[in-house]
């Protein structure tokens, strides 16, 4: 048995202690009863890899680490988040600790002691880096340890990820812990003896990295798309009731770049991402609030994609008379999006014709049979999809990709989220058509989009929405080419008559020089109509928004 698998066996024990009730304070039974805590009321630092967030900032300070030394200090918090004895941390991707020993040791195990309440958002990260060093700057990166405890468990409850059996001297410590939505810990063991009997750390952390960069424009991955603008498409109980949708007319300034006459005067977006307006008028959601959806639901959705004069019809049609007037060697690309296959559906309604309605409802059938029938829902979907684009005939549109709707790995609903992913590219890949995914800010499984299969992933910034500072652009800008991933461009229509929101999203343009990401891959999510708005606007400011984004996705705007 490996020490890996022996380390989560012991932090499953060590959680079903917590859950019955045991002792707060449960402490691991020392793997060797000579072993001290070596980390016991040391000082250590407590950083984010990305620059800290004004707005998230305030939030996790409802959960600080009182004397800076909480983390080593010896009291647990029990299963109480609210415990002032938890340091709780959201966001920014993750959380580093360095201990300093103040003197070189031999190290035996490390841990760190984390809840997870998945009601209130928090939750264990997956699995936590470990690293040590004897002088600070070279380190050796350990095994990672990983979590024991499946994602779906409700908790409260608490586990020590850790790693055993190291024997090594060091004097500094490290822990690098994912954080996806909040993490909460309450204290960190370095086990070990204070002499100098075990080996030298051997560094390793300054090998060579993976290729780090934004996702290439036109590259296959990005199914040979540059520009990509987010069109919603569903339901709207006001009038006009057809609002959200796309006639000819309304995408003419998306296709190609007009003048203040709607005279066509170059190409523009060549990417369209078709996707669901969440709420359906009888209170379903094809995301992961309100209602499930269900099979009439999704063919709703399909219906109004393939109808012959607004969305992908309507795009067809634009795309033909922009390439009438306009130079050849453009091509329009379609991105269609998957609405989000709920495991709190019971009744989907059948799709593979065997008279059985798909249940994907994890609490009924389990998380096998819910994953089967989540996959039948997906392949039903994508199917329809590529019967209905057939049976369309376009002549001016390609259809590139599939869009996951869902903007985070719902794991706290089912340990199959990230397979079901998996599948659905594998499948799609099959159907020749790539896999995209654009995730809210470090939304849980951000920066596992690669491994599921996904050929691009876009982060939200949603700097426009929060009332924060503008380095919230710099730590997705840095997180985003960290992780191989393309930031996504946000349009409110406020930015057309309020200054200071037109500000925060020049500031995306801006960044977008200075980090580079205007050259790559790249998404524009706007309200329902913004740039469409801007480009007919007769108020010179709002007009300007579209002609700075024009000049940003041609790659020549200036800040
Ligand atoms: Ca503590
Ligand atoms: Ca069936």
């Amino acid at each position: 048995m490996s020490r890996k698998s022996l380390l989560s066996l012991l932090a499953v024990l060590l959680a079903g202690a917590s859950f019955s009730g045991a002792a707060a304070d449960a402490s691991p039974a020392k793997p060797d009863s000579e072993l001290v805590n070596l980390a016991l009321g040391k000082s250590y630092t407590l950083q984010t890899p990305y620059p800290p967030d004004a707005l998230f900032g305030q939030t996790e300070a409802a959960h600080p680490d009182d004397t800076g030394k909480q983390l080593t200090d010896g009291e647990y918090g029990g299963t109480t988040f609210s415990n002032p004895a938890f340091v709780g941390r959201i966001w920014q991707g993750s959380r580093i600790v360095t201990i300093d020993l103040g003197e070189i040791d031999t190290v035996q195990a490390i841990y760190v002691n984390v809840l997870q309440d998945n009601k209130n958002g928090i939750f264990f990260p997956a699995s936590v880096a470990f690293y040590v060093s004897e002088n600070g700057k070279k380190w050796e990166r350990l095994d990672d340890g990983l979590s024991g405890l499946p994602t779906t468990l409700q908790g409260p409850a608490t586990q020590k990820i850790g790693i055993g059996n190291l024997n090594r001297t060091a004097r500094y410590v490290k822990l690098d812990i994912p954080v996806q939505s909040w993490v909460f810990m309450d204290e960190i063991e370095v086990l070990g003896s204070r002499d100098r009997s075990g080996k030298k750390p051997r560094p390793n952390d300054g090998q060579p990295q993976p290729q780090k960069s934004y996702p290439k424009a036109g590259s296959k991955a990005a199914g040979g798309i540059r520009n990509e603008v987010l069109l919603y498409t569903g339901e709207w109980q006001y009038e006009p009731a057809d609002w959200i949708s796309y006639t000819k007319e309304d995408l003419k300034p998306y296709v190609s770049y007009v003048d203040e006459q709607m005279n066509r005067k170059d190409y523009m977006f060549d990417g369209f991402l078709f996707l669901q307006y969440g709420p359906l008028l009888n209170g379903a959601n094809y995301g992961a609030s309100g209602l499930p959806t269900d099979k009439a639901d999704w063919e709703k959705t399909l219906d109004r994609l393939f109808r012959t004069d607004y969305d992908l019809g309507a795009l067809d049609q634009a795309v033909g008379e922009a390439k009438a007037e306009l130079k050849s060697g453009y091509e329009a690309k379609v991105v269609i999006s998957i609405p989000y296959p709920r495991t709190d559906q019971s009744d989907f309604g059948d799709v593979d014709g065997d008279g059985i309605s798909e249940n994907m409802n994890v609490k009924e059938v389990g998380e096998e049979q819910a994953l089967q029938n989540r996959q039948k829902v997906v392949k039903w979907y994508v199917d329809e999809a590529y019967k209905r684009w057939n049976a369309a005939g376009y002549k001016n549109i390609r259809l590139a990709a599939f869009y996951w709707y869902n903007e985070f790995l719902s794991r706290q609903t089912t340990i199959y989220e990230d397979r079901l992913i998996r599948w659905t590219s594998d499948y799609v890949h099959g159907k020749g058509a790539k896999l995209q995914w654009i995730p809210y800010y470090f939304a849980r499984g951000w920066s596992d989009w690669e491994a599921n299969g996904f050929d691009t992933a876009i982060m939200q910034p949603n700097y426009l929405f929060h009332n924060t500072t503008a380095d919230r652009l710099d730590a997705v800008a840095q997180a985003a080419y960290d992780h191989g991933m393309g930031v996504e461009h946000e349009l409110s229509d406020g930015v057309l008559t309020d200054a200071a929101l037109r500000g925060k999203y020049y500031a995306y343009l801006d960044k977008g020089v200075e980090y580079g990401y205007m050259h790559s891959f790249k998404a524009f999510y706007q309200q329902v109509k913004t740039l469409k708005k801007a480009a007919e606007s007769a108020d010179a400011d709002a007009r300007q928004v579209y002609d700075k984004t024009y000049r940003y996705v041609k790659g020549v705007y200036r800040p």
